[in-house]
Parts: C-alpha cells; structure tokens; sequence
C-alpha cells in the first residue's frame, strides 16, 4: 500500500487524517502507534501502549513521537492540520476549499483556532471523565473544562448562525476538526446547553458518508 497512516483511532488528530482520506476516498495502511494507549486501554489505567512513537525509525519520520504521521509514496509529513491541508492541496482543492485562497485561508483559521482553543480543554475533559483512573478524577477540573467549552462553543454556535459549515456556506476542510469535535461533544455524559446551530452543524456532518470513518463512540470515549 502506498499511503500509511501512523497513529491510533482515539486519537482525535489521527481521526482528523482518517476524516480527510475517507472524504477522498483513498485507501490506506493504518499503523498502531502510541505512548498513551494500547490494545487494551490506556497507559494511565495500567495497559501497555502500541508503541512505535520511541522507534529510531519512528522518530527519524516526526521527531516529536507523536501521532498522526503520514507517507505518502515517500512524502512523509506530521502535524495532523498541515497533513489535512496537503491531502486536500494535493488530492481536491475542489473539495476541500472551493480552489480559493479566501475559503482556504477562513478554513485553515479554523483548524488552527480548534487546536488552540478547542483541544485543550476537551483533552481535559475526556481524561477527567473516562482516562484517568476513578481516583485520580478531580470534579472541579472536569466543571473547569466542561466550562471553558461551552464557551468556545458557543463561538461555533454563532458562527453557524451565520454560515452552514464553520468557514463558508459549502464544506471545506474546516469543518474536519469541528466535526470530530462536535461529535465527542455530544458523545460525553455531561450537561450540555441548547446550541441550536451546533445541533443542526451535528446533523448534517453526520449524514457525510466519511463520518462513518470516525462515528464509532469507542473511538471517542474509550478508557
Ligand atoms: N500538533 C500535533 C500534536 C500531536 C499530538 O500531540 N498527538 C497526540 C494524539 S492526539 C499524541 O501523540 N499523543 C501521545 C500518544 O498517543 O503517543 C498534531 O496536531 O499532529
């Protein structure tokens, strides 16, 4: 197979590059590797992780040992929203932003405000509700970033108000990040707001037949 994917599929950035080649259509090797999870459950519950990421081979691709990586018959790359961008660049521009630089450029704002803005406190909230062993489970931290989301996303919210898809009125590759986030949302035993445009956002990414790539809760609210 001439395109592998390094990573693993609870790991929402290696989900991000599974969302892009399933819109594209591209087949793919997929290889497990991790410091943090395994095939049994996560390091912080005690299981081995895949591993792969602390390989010489591994680190000689992405020097971080982190996932997702990609090669692409000799192209390698990391960063999982750089990893999007090049699939769409290289496979459908079309697609992926309308072949305009405006569109690209509001998607690209997206992708980067998720990773600064969404990421963190969603990661917390995940480890406080299903990761971290019971006893290691802090309740004030979960509130803090059950908190902090809401208010992001209600950034989203308004957003969708003004357009259908987070950067433009068609979907771009923008709306990869928000997609998979929007669905672990939804996926998390919590109190949620009413966020009528986010609901109807969830509704129609979820008829894309790439969110079967992703759609899996298992994938999302593993331990
Ligand atoms: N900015 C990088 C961050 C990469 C990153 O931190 N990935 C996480 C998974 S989402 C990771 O490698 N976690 C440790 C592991 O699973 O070994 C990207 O977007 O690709």
């Amino acid at each position: 197979m001439k395109f592998k994917l390094w990573g693993r599929p609870s790991s929402a950035r290696t989900q991000k590059v599974m969302l892009a080649l399933a819109e594209l259509g591209i087949e793919y090797q997929f290889i497990f590797a991790s410091a943090t999870m395994g095939y049994d459950g996560s390091v912080a519950q005690g299981y081995s992780p895949y591993g792969v990421v602390e390989t010489p081979e591994y680190l000689s691709m992405n020097p971080n040992g982190t996932i997702p990586t990609i090669n692409d018959n000799g192209f390698i790359l990391w960063e999982s929203n750089a990893i999007v961008q090049y699939l769409g660049m290289n496979y459908d521009p079309a697609l992926f932003f309308r072949n305009s630089t405006r569109i690209f450029s509001s998607a690209a704002r997206w992708m980067m405000w998720e990773n600064n803005q969404l990421i963190p406190p969603m990661h917390e909230l995940v480890m406080q509700l299903v990761r971290l062993p019971i006893h290691e489970r802090d309740i004030s931290k979960k509130e803090t970033a059950r908190t902090q989301l809401i208010d992001e996303l209600t950034i989203v919210d308004a957003q969708l108000k003004k357009t259908e898809f987070i950067a433009a009125d068609v979907w771009t590759m923008g709306d990869i990040p928000m997609t998979i986030r929007c669905h672990r949302w939804h996926l998390l035993d919590i109190d949620r707001p009413d966020m009528p445009n986010l609901a109807r956002y969830y509704k129609a990414v979820k008829l894309r037949p790439s969110f079967r790539s992703i759609s899996d809760p298992e994938m999302h609210i593993n331990t």
